[in-house]
Formats: C-alpha cells, sequence, structure tokens
C-alpha cells in the first residue's frame, strides 16, 4: 500500500515537466498529470519520489516488468559490442533470434520489424503477396477482412480500415481494398471471406483499444475453420494479447488455434526498445523476395539481444501462468467492487492480466478519467479508454501481495467516488 497515498499537488518540478511537453511537443496524447521517473518491476516513481503502481504496462509492452535485469543486461553488454549493421550484411544475432521466435511458436521464418504498426504492414504485404501468387488473386484486386472496432496501429494505411473516428478522421484520402465485418459476427466474415479477391482476415484475438472486448468461447477457432475453408490467411494481431498477457503465451492458444501469419510486438522486448515480428510458414513468407521489402532497423543486433532475453524471461519465470492465476484474483476482487457498486460498477471483463473495468458516468457528470486521477493520486496509474473504460493491466511479475494491495486501493477509490 502506498504509504504517502494523499493527493498531492503536482510539484513545480513536475510542472515544469509538463510545460516543456506542452510548449515543444506535440498534442496527440492527453497524459493523465503524473510525471514518471524511475521503474522497476511492477513499480514506477515520479520526479518527487512517490510510488506507484503500474497498471498499464504502457499498453502491455512491460510484461516482463520496467528495467528486468535480464534484458537490461542484454541490452548494455549487446549495446557495447555491436547495435546496428543494416541487413545490407548479415549479423551473429539474427539467425539466433530468428530461430529461437520459429522454434517458440513452430513457423517456418519470421521478419523482424520495429513498431507494432510496421509488423501489421508488413503482415498485410505478405498477404497480398501471397493472394497474388498462390491464391491467383487477380492484380491489384487482394481484398482482406478486417474486425468493426480494431486497432492495428495509425499509419495511413491501417488507419483505413479503422473503425474509430478520431483514428481515421481528417487522414484520406484512404487505402483501398479493405471490408469491415462486425467482431464476433461468423455469419458476416463467411458471407465475406467467399468472395474470390478475399486474401485474409486480420483480428485481434481480444479487442484491446476496443475495450478488451473478449470475443465467445469458440469464436477464434471457427474463424479460423472459415478462412481455412475459403483459402483466405487467418492473421492474429497479438501486438498486445501476446506475449503471456492474457494468461497463455498467445491468446490464441486459448482456442488451440494457430494463424497463418502471426504479428507480435510490444514486450516483444519487455518494453526496452521497439521490436516486433511477424511469423509464418514458407509458403507465405517466401512470397517476398529480396528488395521487396525491408527497414534500417528491422532486425538489428541490439533488438534481437533484447528480444532473446524477453522472450527467456516470459519462459523462465512462468509469466503466463502467474498472469492467469492473479488475472482470476483481479477480476474476483473487482467483481465484489462491482457487488457494492453496480451502479457504477457497469461490468468487469478480461483475460489474464488484460482486464477492463466499465464506470458508468455518476449523476454529477464525472467519468472513468476522474477514477483515474483519484487513482493516481493513491498510487495506482490506469488509463481510461473511450470514456468509460479502465483498462487494467499491470507487468506480469506483479506479486500476489502487490495485486491485493493495488486492489485494496482500486476499490477504496471506487467506493468513494
Ligand atoms: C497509441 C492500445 C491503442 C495494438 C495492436 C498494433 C498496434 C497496437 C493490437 C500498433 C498499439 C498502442 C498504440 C498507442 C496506444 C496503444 C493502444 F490498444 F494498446 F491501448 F492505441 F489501441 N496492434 N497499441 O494495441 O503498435 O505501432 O504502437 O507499436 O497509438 O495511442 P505500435
Amino acid at each position: 500500500m502506498n504509504t504517502s497515498a494523499s493527493p498531492t499537488a503536482t510539484s513545480a518540478r513536475a510542472e515544469q515537466l509538463m510545460q516543456l511537453e506542452d510548449q515543444y511537443g506535440a498534442h496527440n496524447y492527453h497524459p493523465l498529470p503524473v510525471v514518471l521517473s524511475r521503474g522497476e518491476g511492477p513499480l514506477l516513481w515520479d520526479v518527487d519520489g512517490k510510488q506507484y503502481f503500474d497498471f498499464l504496462s504502457a499498453y502491455s509492452a512491460v510484461n516482463q516488468g520496467h528495467c528486468h535485469p535480464r534484458i537490461i543486461g542484454a541490452l548494455t553488454k549487446q549495446a557495447q559490442q555491436l547495435t546496428l549493421t543494416s541487413r545490407a550484411f548479415f549479423n551473429d544475432q539474427l539467425g539466433a533470434a530468428e530461430k529461437q521466435l520459429c522454434e517458440l511458436f513452430g513457423y517456418d521464418k519470421a521478419l523482424l520489424m520495429n513498431s507494432g504498426a510496421e509488423a501489421v504492414e508488413t503482415a498485410l504485404k505478405l498477404a497480398r503477396k501471397w493472394g497474388y501468387q498462390e491464391k491467383g488473386i487477380a492484380p491489384n484486386m487482394a481484398r482482406i477482412i478486417v474486425a468493426e472496432h480494431n486497432f492495428h496501429g495509425r499509419t495511413t494505411g491501417i488507419i483505413s480500415f479503422s473503425t474509430d473516428g478520431d483514428s481515421t478522421g481528417g487522414f484520406g484520402p484512404y487505402m483501398p481494398g479493405y471490408q469491415v465485418v462486425p467482431y464476433e459476427d461468423l455469419e458476416a466474415l463467411e458471407e465475406a471471406v467467399k468472395e474470390p479477391h478475399v486474401c485474409a482476415f486480420l483480428v485481434e484475438p481480444i479487442q484491446g483499444e476496443a475495450g478488451v472486448m473478449v470475443p465467445s468461447e469458440g469464436y477464434l477457432k471457427k474463424a479460423a475453420a472459415i478462412c481455412q475453408a475459403h483459402n483466405v490467411l487467418f492473421i492474429a494481431d497479438e501486438i498486445q494479447t501476446g506475449l503471456c498477457r492474457t494468461g497463455r503465451m498467445l491468446a490464441c492458444d486459448y482456442e488451440g488455434v494457430d494463424p497463418d501469419i502471426l504479428i507480435l510486438g510490444k514486450a516483444l522486448s519487455g518494453g526496452v526498445m521497439p521490436v516486433s515480428a511477424v511469423l509464418a510458414n514458407d509458403i507465405i513468407m517466401l512470397t517476398i523476395q529480396p528488395g521487396q521489402h525491408g527497414s534500417t532497423f528491422g532486425g538489428n543486433p541490439l533488438a534481437c539481444a533484447v528480444m532473446r532475453a524477453a522472450l527467456d524471461v516470459l519462459m523462465d519465470e512462468k509469466l503466463a501462468d502467474k498472469a492467469f492465476a492473479l488475472g482470476e484474483i483481479f477480476r474476483e476482487r473487482m467483481r465484489q467492487v462491482q457487488a457494492k457498486r453496480p451502479e457504477l460498477v457497469d461490468l468487469v471483463r478480461g483475460k489474464g492480466l488484460l482486464n477492463a473495468v466499465v464506470i458508468n458516468p455518476t449523476d454529477d457528470g464525472r467519468t472513468a478519467w476522474d477514477v483515474c486521477v483519484t487513482l493516481m493520486e493513491h498510487g495506482v496509474l490506469a488509463k481510461p479508454t473511450h470514456g468509460d473504460i479502465i483498462r487494467f493491466a499491470p507487468p506480469l511479475v506483479i506479486t500476489e501481495e502487490q495485486l491485493n494491495a493495488a486492489c485494496d486501493v482500486i476499490e477504496e477509490v471506487i467506493l468513494a467516488f
């Protein structure tokens, strides 16, 4: 429990730092008024030394905990050796890193990129190439199906198939060749994939940004089967749900689904630097030949060393099992809060340690944002999404005792709201 859990005025130092961002930085975010300067495991400290439980984990990029010593060790060791060669040459880190990825997830090959959006774009290009070369779709006619309320990144290509006004408004014209179907609507999906130009279906196993929308049991399995029946690639975007976050190595593992193309990012580096990856078998991956795709930093030695340590930590510390067990405790605690304040807490949902609590606005107009500000003042950092949903996603290394201490704070704040 945070001892200094009292609402504290923002210090002059913090104010000064926030003002710097306001004056010199783009206003593409609206951060909570907290200025962080140190992280360790599930904990963060602000510039005034106040301690917080991190319940966002940088949107699930810090599953292994802040500044994990094994990952930082790999980073600092490799950083003094070789950081970047470009892929114009071989390097002594990439092959072993690709091998580890392929053996861990069961694919022939991996293509390493940097941001999640870059990996999503890579997967879309692979799907189209496969569509033309293997499925025989007429040139420039390939179509890809996506789910309503999807979030796959912020490039102009990816927002072309977003259904969120904030993500898409004012950024046209948009990339053609996409069709939106309702999430979880298998009939709509089947109808869409019958169209002969369709090469792929891109979907999040759990829709994170939409508010941790967990599909009904069996949805992923049936969707994958529908895709297979119509010679359409099933692409899973596990950038947020993957790497132990939902209580399994991949969210797809709950239904034994093996995506044709698997997309990873965020915690692939344990939050240390941008590393993303696309995994597929040769029939798909080899449709891209030398000179047809690339990236200056993609597969750099530093990223490879960091990724290998980040994957080792997930496995050695059994973080999927931890996330599964702690997630059960968290949702039970939140359901107890809901039982006490049903008019305020509308819904609790999630898998593993990817959870959301839906907060109904109060009569005097206070919202999930106000809950998050009060949580911040009491030492728990979480962020609302879409107005009334608070996503709770601590690093998977949080202990049961720390989880319960944070739940005490969340309960106290919500019951007093
Ligand atoms: C923001 C949340 C948003 C993702 C999935 C690809 C990407 C993301 C499933 C792109 C990125 C981040 C981006 C960040 C906020 C956060 C996010 F869902 F995680 F909360 F936006 F929806 N696929 N998600 O979640 O990966 O290029 O960012 O590395 O843009 O505000 P990226």
